[in-house]
């Protein structure tokens, strides 16, 4: 068959702009060669419906024993005590949850969307929000962190069966064992949603949501770096073969009940090839190597929020925990919107992602901030010093935000600082 160079040529397109540019999308990272040759592998090919040793089709001997390895290495990495790797993304792994613990109509309880909750947290425009009724916690607007006060009065009156801890733009850490001191008075289920933090919770630097959350979901192609895809992780709430009474009254064991939310309920065939990807990560993130990596991720995000603010700027909450970031850009330059700053730099060679702010007076299409994070920067080798240059750059950027001639300067530079610098770091 010919080669179809359209798409070939489009790949090596985005191939060079991803080596030449600055990444800083916190939820991006560069998987390593080994995951992606895993991805584009012949294991594409199989039809696995069902779980290792319990599956709807022949010949699956060999996936089995990829998707075993997926299993018991994520458990390793976060002490669970049972994991389901199938689902494609986070959101899935979050729609699976609910079918499993909530009836249609079911309360839950998230972080708001406009302080830097999820979408599958309850937006009235995805399933979780169509399917059940959410209602949200906030952000205290003096802190810029979460308000547990707030919650536990909401969640005292509202008496939601499932809350979520996680967000998609919160750079401090979660109170867990308060969420289940919450969750626990009211009868709730606690869900931890650590699809942006997860790598640095595997490896010890910030709280652990077990053994006090119930339920723990992620992605697995942020901080873990690993392919795009999701999973949902047990603690020791629910040991086989402790019975879970479902919504639908029936006694059954919770894992079950998980594993058939993801299938039949809400997918069809596992991606076996993702699945492989997501062990080699797995495997990779066991390693030493992968330790310092997140621990430099979680330095280099202190220092880059401590450069922004000496420039000037409001970064929510006054700092981070983790690896990530939102700049309130209403202090120094209240004209200029998120859009703006995202639109720009990217003629610059740097990409990161408007955002809605605490509290935002525009909309999420213009918004008053951006949100920056350090994985994938710090997955090309950059240490913190970098880190200052960069934010010397984007600072240079805002500031003359309509210059031609400052944002081709900036983009000469960015492009001689990435050129010796590896897409991979292993
Ligand atoms: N992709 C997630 C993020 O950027 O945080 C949102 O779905």
């Amino acid at each position: 068959m010919e080669r179809d160079s359209l798409i070939f040529d489009l790949i090596k397109k985005e191939n060079e702009r991803q080596l030449h540019g600055i990444e800083l999308i916190a939820s991006e990272n560069f998987v390593s060669d080994q995951v992606l040759e895993a991805m584009g592998s012949c294991l594409t090919n199989k039809y696995a419906e069902g779980l290792p040793g319990k599956r709807y089709y022949g010949g699956c001997q060999v996936v089995d024993e990829v998707e075993t390895l997926a299993i018991e290495r994520i458990k390793k990495l976060f002490n669970a005590q049972w994991a389901n790797v199938q689902p494609h993304s986070g959101a899935q792994a979050n729609a699976a949850v609910m079918l499993a613990v909530l009836n249609p109509g079911d309360k839950f309880m998230g972080l708001d969307l406009s302080h830097g909750g999820h979408l599958s947290h309850g937006s009235p425009v995805n399933s979780s929000g169509i399917l059940y009724h959410p209602v949200a916690y906030t952000l205290n607007p003096d802190t810029g962190r979460v308000d547990y006060d707030n919650m536990e009065e909401i969640a005292l009156q509202e008496k939601p069966k499932l809350i979520i801890a996680g967000a998609s733009a919160y750079s401090r850490d979660w109170d867990y064992a308060r969420m289940r001191a919450i969750a626990d008075k009211v009868g709730a289920l606690l869900m931890a949603d650590i699809a942006h933090p997860a790598g640095l919770i595997a490896k010890g630097l910030l709280n652990h949501p077990f053994p006090h959350c119930h339920i723990v979901t992620t992605t697995t192609h942020k901080t873990l770096r690993g392919p795009r895809g999701g999973l949902i992780m047990l603690g020791e709430d629910f040991p086989n073969p402790w019975g879970y009474k479902t919504p639908k009254g029936e006694v059954k064991m919770m894992s079950n009940v998980l594993d058939m939310a993801v299938f039949p309920g809400t997918q069809g065939g596992p991606l076996e090839h993702v699945i492989a990807a997501k062990a080699v990560s797995f495997g990779e993130a066991l390693s030493d190597s992968y330790t310092a990596y997140v621990t430099q991720v979680k330095k280099n995000a202190a220092v880059m929020a401590r450069c922004f603010m000496d420039k000037g700027y409001k970064v929510v909450s006054n700092g981070t925990d983790n690896h990530s970031m939102l700049i309130d850009l209403r202090t120094k330059v209240p004209e200029v919107t998120g859009k703006m700053v995202e639109n720009t730099l990217v003629k610059a060679d740097i990409t990161l992602n408007k955002n809605m702010v605490p509290f935002d007076s525009r909309t999420p299409f213009t918004t008053s901030g951006v949100r920056v994070g350090t994985p994938a920067i710090t997955t090309r080798g950059a240490k913190e010093d970098l880190i200052e240059t960069v934010v010397e750059l984007i600072d240079e950027v805002i500031m003359h935000i309509e210059d031609d001639k400052v944002i081709a300067t900036v983009k000469e530079k960015v492009n001689r600082l990435m050129k010796d610098m590896p897409l991979f770091a292993w």
